[in-house]
């Protein structure tokens, strides 16, 4: 195949994949309603990201930059348009952000021309991925990501520890971005931070996940909170856990907040993610909690497991057994786009409403913590049933 005739099919393809119509689910859980296709791949990154497209120099049209995938996206909302801004990871391990948008937050994605050029601090990031995006009440949007780099402490046979920290930036377009230096902790390592979008008594509040290594959170864990008064030098001297690992649980070997926090009438809701062992490895689900209006360290709601877990493709990819999601949009008539990754490999949206969230979450039972109280609510629920079945048949 010449080159103009291959680069005529590559376009086409590429076309008939962005403009995809989305279709929901039919009936679905009540509670969400997943859409059939991937939002976001490594697919749908722009052909001129990855090809050279000049005949000169490229004269087989070959894939000068390969991408290996795009995920863990954080969302907001950009104008009159859903934006998420990706965690695009390139053939040699590398993730970078990059910004694509769509008019109606279910399909049609399309990336801005070039990835995001993030700012690097002095000493470089190796590695920036999973932004969580807030629109500050201080009139900025921050986007807050993990930087990783190689731990200088390792042996020089050990290329596996790495020290994880969470860097922060801001913007008013999504495209420029100002960086700030990174958050400071008590903790020797942080990823999955986010901040709330509203002062605190005049501080800037933060959700972190204090951790001892970069894969295991150890004795830290949990989803912690903390203030610090200037964001451009932001250090948190106090870091309280408000949402503890648990045994047996779907988030027993360490959790994460997702996005920031949406508020509602009846607390703040959050979307975080719970890990726990299996003998095939770690598995990732998504869960929901809410929390106090006033005391944002008070967890008042907090349904027993997982609210989404992966099913059919969602459950293979690079990191088999993944669902993760950093973003997530409510719309002013309530209508919430949860955009979730799985398996570390494609995007996701399903959508729900605020309504129907908060039904999920202040009626579905908290957890009992051993089977007996499991098998107690079905039996409640059954008896429930059958009253109502008698009251239909009499
Ligand atoms: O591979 C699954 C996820 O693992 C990490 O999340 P956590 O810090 O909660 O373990 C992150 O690397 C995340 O990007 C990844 O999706």
């Amino acid at each position: 195949m010449n080159f103009d005739l291959r680069l005529k099919r590559l376009k086409e393809e590429h076309v008939s994949l962005i403009t995809r119509p989305n279709i929901p689910e039919e009936t679905g859980n009540g509670i969400f309603k997943r859409h059939r296709y991937p939002v976001l791949t490594a697919s749908h990154t722009p052909l001129f990201w990855r090809y050279d497209l000049n005949p000169a120099t490229n004269p087989y049209l070959m894939e000068r930059f390969g991408i290996n995938a795009v995920f863990n996206a954080g969302a907001i909302r950009s104008g009159d348009k859903y934006a998420l801004v990706a965690r695009v990871e390139g053939a040699d391990r590398k993730s970078f952000f990059a910004v694509a948008e769509s008019e109606n937050g279910t399909d049609n994605f399309q990336f801005r021309q070039y990835p995001i050029h993030m700012p690097s601090l002095a000493g470089g990031d190796t590695n920036l991925y999973d932004i969580r995006l807030v629109q500050h009440e201080d009139g900025w949007i921050y986007g807050l990501f993990c930087t990783e780099e190689r731990d200088p402490a390792a042996t020089p046979g050990d290329q596996t520890s790495a020290i994880a920290q969470c860097g922060i930036a801001r913007t008013r377009d999504l495209t420029d971005w100002e960086r700030l230096p990174n958050l400071v902790t008590p903790s020797p390592q942080q990823r999955n931070v986010v901040l709330h979008p509203e002062f605190v008594n005049g501080q800037y509040a933060f959700y972190t996940r204090p951790q001892d290594g970069f894969i295991e959170a150890g004795n830290g864990g949990g989803i912690g909170f903390g203030l610090c008064s200037n964001i451009e030098k932001a250090v948190i001297t106090e870091e309280m856990v408000i949402d503890p690992k648990r045994y047996h649980t779907i988030y027993e070997a360490k959790n994460g907040l997702g996005p920031a926090p949406i508020k509602t009438g009846k607390g703040w809701l959050h979307l975080a993610h719970g890990v726990r062992n299996t003998a095939a490895g770690l598995r990732y689900t998504l869960y929901l909690f809410l929390t106090d209006l006033q005391d944002l360290t008070k967890v008042i709601a907090k349904p027993a497991g997982y609210f989404m877990a992966p099913e059919g493709m969602e459950r293979t990819g690079d990191v088999s057994n993944v669902l993760f999601c950093n973003g997530w949009i409510a719309d002013p008539d309530g209508t919430v786009y949860i955009y979730y990754a799985s398996s570390d490999t494609r995007m996701h949206v399903a959508v729900s409403s605020v309504d129907r969230l908060l039904d999920y979450v202040q009626n579905t039972a908290p957890d009992g913590f051993n089977s007996a109280d499991s098998a107690g609510r079905v039996k409640a629920l059954v008896d429930a049933n059958l009253a109502v079945a008698g009251m239909h048949n009499a």
